[in-house]
């Protein structure tokens, strides 16, 4: 497979291309490399006339096959499936057109692929079936050349990932199809389709990271608002547009210009601007604010996008909210400020932050960050319905989670007992989820600096929110990559770099998660840890383990034996990566998401991670030679691979 050329190409879409379906035309094809030459009339040529027409009759049967066939060295792997919409009769036409077509384009190749609007073909000497291209490296990409207009860029963006990640987890709902399609209207009129898909037989958690990489490949494109776009992968392919491309009705309908479906408005009067600025209070009541919540995400940017100033709410009415910030009403003490339960006078819960007294930022900046986090939208970061800020106070409103904080149920002996694995395997992929989007594909670069268990929140499916986030960058508007003066953070979860240095970097949230992985994984804190007479902690006693080849004696005993092995151990292994001593040799969150979803990972020099010794002066490191003294171990770098 290494040997057909890497090509992720854009080329000018072509709506003609595809106007007439009946006709399959070949939209890019790739073969092996010159080496990769068989004879005529030798085994591997009949072989490969063997697996084409299998292919052939199988997908003629339900639009998917794939097979294998010879033994080496003339073992071959092939892979062929129609889109999703497409009746048998034009699959197996396109597919019968692609074998004679790939025939004349790799003549007498070991390897080729081919791509049709409704139909692919993929064959290699390679196994391809048991070890997919992992990283989606061979994919192809057209676009349309047109944009939308300047001013719905941004709408459109989130409006078109909104569905498109929507379409994402419908395709992944139904295992015997992974094939879902989807719209949702811009403007009224303008109405996007959007269709994803995933070759049958693909694992869960690859088909997500599969079509993750193509709906990244949305916002990776510089931003221009391009209205069509076709990514196909070997095993994965997207398509939108503004006009309707596929068969059938859609199977997902994402509202947009609908009025909410549940009453959300309220009458909380907005603070008067002038007022505001000096810090004074507010006397009109008159003013009428909408608050956010309730509604899906294209009715809150069009609301947001009328009424910038919007997410503005009275201290009045938080006052109201939270029966006067009452201790009942207490859900705890963060890094950056006290939480509250409150309930709006319609009966939604909210989530209310009241911050602790910051300094050093001006009330526009604050405004401005607000404004810029209330714009970070995924499934799992908790969602910032608005704010208030009043002489010194300064409040956030969040949606409200019932279901607490992880740290309520992993580190309780009784609740723990709910998490089983597969709960918190998903817990670990959707906080990986949450972080790379902070991290790389929302509009700024946002890293958390303070992750850990209890700033993950539940929702009532177990499905994990990160919370906190942005908090960072409210408390101090020059934090994306320089030093700071001020250590935000939990010990025990920082990065050397950052717990000594000040200095952080995205990578120090990679720290963060990697302990926070081997908590959910343990079971155990940070810190309760004991070992050679002193509190030593997880990442010590994970290292130790994996050197001597236990590590599964690392697993939390109440997750049962019955766990997959190999899964978990990987996860352990990913864990260790992630808290490297050196930044430069831990993973970047696609790298790690990647990972999640894949069978195998290839572990390249991993290296002693940081150990802290936990004393009253906070951490500090504890040597190599220190900890092999006192337990006479020899470190060794070690290399390899799991399975
Ligand atoms: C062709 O691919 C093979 C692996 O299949 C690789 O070993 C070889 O170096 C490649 N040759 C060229 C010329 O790229
Ligand atoms: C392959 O076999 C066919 C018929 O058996 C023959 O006509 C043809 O010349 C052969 N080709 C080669 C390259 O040997
Ligand atoms: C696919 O082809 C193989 C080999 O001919 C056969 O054993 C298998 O039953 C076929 N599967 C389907 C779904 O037709
Ligand atoms: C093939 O697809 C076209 C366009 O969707 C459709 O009109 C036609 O009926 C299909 N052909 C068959 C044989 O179903
Ligand atoms: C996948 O991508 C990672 C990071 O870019 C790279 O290190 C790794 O070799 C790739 N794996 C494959 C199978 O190409
Ligand atoms: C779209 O996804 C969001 C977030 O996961 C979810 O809340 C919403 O219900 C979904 N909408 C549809 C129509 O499926
Ligand atoms: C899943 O997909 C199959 C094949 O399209 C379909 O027959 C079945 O009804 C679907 N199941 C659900 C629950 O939607
Ligand atoms: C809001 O105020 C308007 C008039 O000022 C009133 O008619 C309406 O009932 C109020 N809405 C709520 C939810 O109190
Ligand atoms: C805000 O308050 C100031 C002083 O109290 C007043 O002069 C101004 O007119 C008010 N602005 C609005 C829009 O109500
Ligand atoms: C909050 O305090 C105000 C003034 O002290 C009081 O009038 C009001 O009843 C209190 N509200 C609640 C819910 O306790
Ligand atoms: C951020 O940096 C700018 C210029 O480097 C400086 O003027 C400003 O005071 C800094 N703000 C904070 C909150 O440190
Ligand atoms: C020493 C240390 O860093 N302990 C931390 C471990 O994690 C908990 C939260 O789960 C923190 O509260 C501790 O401070």
């Amino acid at each position: 497979m290494i040997s057909i050329k890497f090509m992720a190409i854009q080329l000018l879409f072509l709506l003609s291309l595809f106007a007439s379906p009946a006709k399959a035309y070949p939209l890019y094809h790739l073969c092996g490399n010159s080496s990769d030459i068989f004879t005529s009339n030798s085994t591997y040529s009949s072989n490969l006339n063997l697996l084409l027409s299998t292919l052939y009759t199988n997908a003629s049967a339900k639009g998917f096959a794939t097979f294998t066939t010879g033994s080496a060295p003339n073992l071959i792997y092939g892979l062929t499936f129609c889109r999703g919409d497409i009746d048998i009769a034009n699959c197996s036409s396109c597919i019968s057109t692609a074998i004679s077509d790939i025939e004349k384009l790799c003549p007498n190749n070991a390897k080729g692929a081919i791509w049709y609007d409704i139909c692919q073909l993929y064959y290699s000497n390679n196994d391809i079936l048991s070890d997919p291209d992992v990283n989606n490296s061979y994919r192809y990409i057209l676009v349309n050349p047109n944009s939308v207009s300047a001013n719905q860029l941004l709408r459109f963006e989130i409006q078109t990932i909104a569905l498109m990640e929507n379409v994402s987890d419908l395709v992944m709902s139904n295992k015997s199809r992974l094939f879902a399609t989807g719209e949702t209207a811009l403007t009224a009129g303008n109405i996007i389709y959007g269709l994803m898909q995933c070759a049958l037989d693909l694992s869960a958690g690859y088909c997500r990271s599969c079509l993750q990489l193509l709906v990244g490949s949305i916002e990776l494109d510089d931003r221009k608002g391009r209205i069509g776009r076709l990514a196909m992968g070997l095993w994965c392919n997207m398509r939108y547009e503004f006009f309707k491309f596929y068969n059938g009705a859609s199977m997902l309908q994402l509202s947009s210009d609908q009025p909410p479906s549940s009453p959300s408005t309220t009458n909380v009067s907005k603070p008067n601007d002038t007022d505001l600025a000096h810090g004074g209070t507010r006397k009109s009541q008159n003013d009428q604010t909408t608050i956010i919540q309730g509604m899906d995400l294209a009715s809150k940017l069009k609301i947001r996008e009328s009424n910038p100033e919007l997410s503005l709410i009275s201290f009045s009415s938080i006052l109201d909210a939270t029966c006067n910030f009452s201790a009942a009403n207490k859900l705890g003490q963060g890094g950056f400020g006290s939480v509250y339960k409150g309930q709006l006078p319609l009966g939604e819960f909210i989530a209310i932050k009241r911050l602790d007294a910051f300094s050093g930022q001006g009330l526009e900046e604050f405004m401005n960050e607000v404004k810029l986090i209330a714009k970070l939208q995924h499934r799992n970061l908790v969602k910032l319905l608005g704010c208030c800020i009043e002489g010194e106070e300064k409040l956030l409103v969040y949606e409200y989670m019932p279901n607490n904080s992880l740290d309520y149920h992993l580190f309780d002996p009784i609740r723990k007992e709910q998490l089983d694995w597969s709960k918190r395997f998903a817990i670990i992929d959707g906080i990986a989820q949450g972080l790379l989007y902070l991290h790389k594909y929302s509009r700024v670069r946002i890293i958390h600096r303070d992750l850990k268990a209890s700033n993950i929140l539940l929702d009532p499916e177990m499905s994990p929110k990160i919370s906190d986030f942005g908090m960072a960058r409210i408390f101090d508007a020059n934090t994306t990559q320089a030093n700071t003066n001020r250590i935000v953070g939990t010990y025990g979860y920082m990065s050397p770099e950052y717990a000594m240095e000040g200095i952080f970097s995205i990578k120090s949230d990679v720290f963060s998660f990697g302990v926070l992985m081997l908590e959910i994984i343990s079971g155990k804190r940070n810190t309760t840890f004991h070992k050679f007479g002193k509190a030593l902690n997880l990442l010590a006693h994970a290292w130790e383990l994996w050197k001597n080849g236990n590590l599964l004696d690392f697993v939390d005993p109440s997750l049962g034996d019955k766990i997959p092995k190999n899964e978990v151990s990987k996860c352990i292994i990913i864990a260790l990566m992630c808290v490297q001593e050196n930044a430069v040799d831990r993973p970047i969150m696609s790298e790690i998401i990647t990972m999640l979803g894949s069978e195998n990972i290839a572990l390249h020099d991993l290296k002693k991670p940081a150990f802290f010794i936990i004393g009253n002066e906070g951490p500090s490191e504890l040597s190599l030679n220190e900890l092999a003294t006192q337990n006479d171990i020899t470190f060794t770098i070690l290399d390899g691979r799991i399975t």
